[in-house]
């Protein structure tokens, strides 16, 4: 009967990591549309998106929410996709609605998520290395003052899709 019970705990084992290994695959090799949840050190990375390609702009946008425990600083953004990840605001200029860079990090204070969004703070990617297709991902790196650096995976979806 031990025998047999220990037979069975390996079968079911084998059978867990098959399907773990099935949806690594996914990940990386499928398309992601659904975006990640990250939390890490007491931030919570969620709803990230990066805006696909129009045409022949070497500019992308990335939007999505941060939170923190504690009060922190985003300070530096990278990604492989692109030569920069600027951190940007748009600010009204006597009707006219411009981005301006963010010098110096945006502060995260608990209890208020960051959202960045169209029309809002926003990441900038300048110089894109390819066009962002829709369906595809790509690597984002976000460090804090505190220096806690996470990894987000963000899928690229195209702009009808980004909600407002
Ligand atoms: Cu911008």
């Amino acid at each position: 009967m031990k025998i047999v019970l220990i037979g069975l705990t390996a079968a079911l084992i084998s059978v867990a990591s098959f399907a773990m290994n099935n949806e690594h695959n996914m990940d990386h090799g499928g398309q992601q549309t659904q975006s990640q949840r990250i939390e890490s050190n007491g931030i919570t990375l969620s709803n990230f998106y990066a805006r696909a390609s129009i045409g022949r702009t070497k500019n992308s946008g990335i939007y999505g929410e941060i939170q923190a425990v504690k009060t922190d600083r985003l300070v530096s953004i990278s990604t492989s996709f692109a030569s920069a990840a600027e951190l940007h605001e748009h600010i009204n200029n006597d009707g006219i609605m411009r981005m301006r860079k963010i010098e110096g990090g945006l502060t995260i204070n608990p209890g208020q998520p960051m959202v960045m969004k169209p029309g809002g703070y926003h990441i900038m990617l300048v110089e894109l290395h390819q066009r962002l297709i829709a369906g595809n991902s790509i690597d984002l790196t976000l460090e804090f003052e505190s220096g806690k650096i996470l990894d987000i995976s963000v899928p690229v979806v195209s702009i009808k899709k980004i909600r407002h």
